[in-house]
């Protein structure tokens, strides 16, 4: 018979980590120019200058895509080859190789992991990077931009252009505005005024069907889409027209930069507001995240088989360590057993002020089917909790769901393991998660 252990104790219902605060981000979009052609360029320095167009070349074959030079001729991406070739019989046509594009595409994301771990590769040649609060380690943010332009330059032999905004949106068109080699910062505040002059199809995601039933409105401008009343919109687009399109085109999103990590994995971390050496605060932090992880888990409906843990030091370098189990698991005990073990040896390993921590599982499976598992008696391994004594993980299971019952009625920081109480002495205010 599994009983919850008076050890948890009744809070107030401060969360764990505080209030994130609304500080401006900075965010840049990088993407790099004519990336096929440009590579291609580095094989043959003699089609610098030239109209070049890479693709299919067989008969039904699109164009992958086109120097500056063949577009000044109407031919881009996805265009068929024939009509390419009709538009710019001059230019020189080469098929893709995909080998060499991924190898320069991995120097790319090499540079970019040297200035921020908030990466989110959306394409071989383009990824977000949030690098809120790394001034004082890259400068400015124009002088960042710089140093990575110089650098792709320099070591991948390609160009890039980057846009500079409080989000990514605004960032990704600061960049296509900018392009080729370009740099464009738009400051916080100007988002609207940036987009006001644009085109409708300069805004991302905005399609040709949706481009022609806004201009049936008489819209030809993001500055005109941003003003247009609301029931306009429906009449055009349809009932499922949202105000967010008129957002949008005034600037505002506040999507995240979700690194590959998160993306993979149900993740929280922390960042502190000065590097920690005590390794008491680190777990107590890794305990109060090993509880939100654990609730998200189970919320969720599923367990997991993987543990994993991220320490940024306070020099920005950060690692990542795993843990691969037996079973799937879905309680908080196992959570934290497994990042705390995590932990200590990665602190034994380096033994650096910590500047962030997070914990994170993956490898997921349905919670019914593992449900199963723990029935034939697969998940009782034995799992040392901070206290020195042991749980089943069908205990701890059990354990996680009851607090969440109870979080759930009386609010999240209603309860929490013991050690965890302490964590709200030392958390920063800034927190992403
Ligand atoms: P993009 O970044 O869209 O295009 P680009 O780098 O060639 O040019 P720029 O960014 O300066 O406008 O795409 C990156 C690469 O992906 C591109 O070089 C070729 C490939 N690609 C395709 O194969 N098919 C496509 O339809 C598109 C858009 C790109
Ligand atoms: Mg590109």
């Amino acid at each position: 018979m599994c009983q919850v252990p008076v050890r948890f104790i009744l809070q107030s219902a401060l969360s764990l980590a505080g209030t994130a605060m609304s500080m401006p981000r900075t965010i840049f979009h990088i993407d790099l120019d004519a990336f096929f052609v440009a590579v291609e360029r580095v094989k043959d320095p003699s089609l610098i200058g030239k109209p070049v167009i890479v693709g299919g070349l067989a008969g039904r074959g699109v164009v992958s895509t086109a120097s500056y030079e063949a577009r000044k001729f109407g031919v881009h991406s996805a265009m068929p080859i024939g009509l390419a070739r009709h538009l710019c019989p001059q230019a020189v046509y080469l098929p893709p190789d995909f080998d060499r594009y991924m190898a320069v595409s991995r120097q790319f994301r090499g540079i970019i992991d040297r200035y921020s771990p908030f990466v989110e590769q959306t394409s071989v040649d383009e990824a977000y990077v949030d690098m809120t609060g790394t001034e004082r380690l890259h400068g400015p943010p124009t002088e960042a931009a710089r140093q990575i332009k110089k650098q792709v330059r320099h070591e991948a032999k390609v160009t890039a252009s980057i846009g500079i905004a409080s989000n990514k949106l605004v960032a990704k068109v600061a960049t296509n505005e900018s392009k080729p080699d370009g740099l464009l910062l738009v400051p916080h505040g100007t988002e609207a005024e940036f987009l006001a002059p644009l085109p409708l199809r300069k805004l991302p995601g905005l399609g040709p069907k949706t481009e022609e039933a806004l201009q049936s409105l008489g819209l030809k401008t993001l500055g005109e889409l941003a003003q247009v009343p609301e029931t306009a919109l429906r009449l055009a687009l349809g009932p499922h027209a949202t105000s967010s399109l008129r957002a949008r085109a005034a600037g505002v999103d506040s999507s995240p930069v979700v690194t590959d990590w998160e993306a993979k994995s149900i993740s929280n971390e922390v960042t502190f507001e000065r590097d920690v050496t005590d390794t008491r605060q680190l777990h107590s932090m890794l305990l109060g995240l090993s509880e939100k992880v654990g609730g998200r888990l189970r919320k969720s409906g599923q367990r997991a088989r993987n543990v994993q843990i991220r320490v940024r030091y306070s020099d920005f370098s950060t690692i990542t360590r795993q843990v691969t189990l037996p079973a799937h698991i879905d309680g908080d005990a196992a959570v934290y057993s497994h990042a705390k073990h995590l932990l200590e040896t990665a602190l034994r390993e380096r033994n650096a002020p910590v500047r962030l921590i997070g914990v994170g599982v993956t490898d997921f499976s349905g919670g019914a089917e593992t449900a199963t598992l723990g029935a034939t008696g697969a998940q009782l391994s034995l799992l040392e909790t901070d206290g020195g004594r042991s749980e089943s993980s069908e205990c701890d299971s059990k354990i996680s769901s009851t607090v969440d019952a109870i979080r759930e009625r009386f609010g999240d920081g209603a309860v929490r393991r013991g050690t965890a109480s302490k964590i709200r002495r030392f958390v920063a205010p800034f927190v992403r998660q």
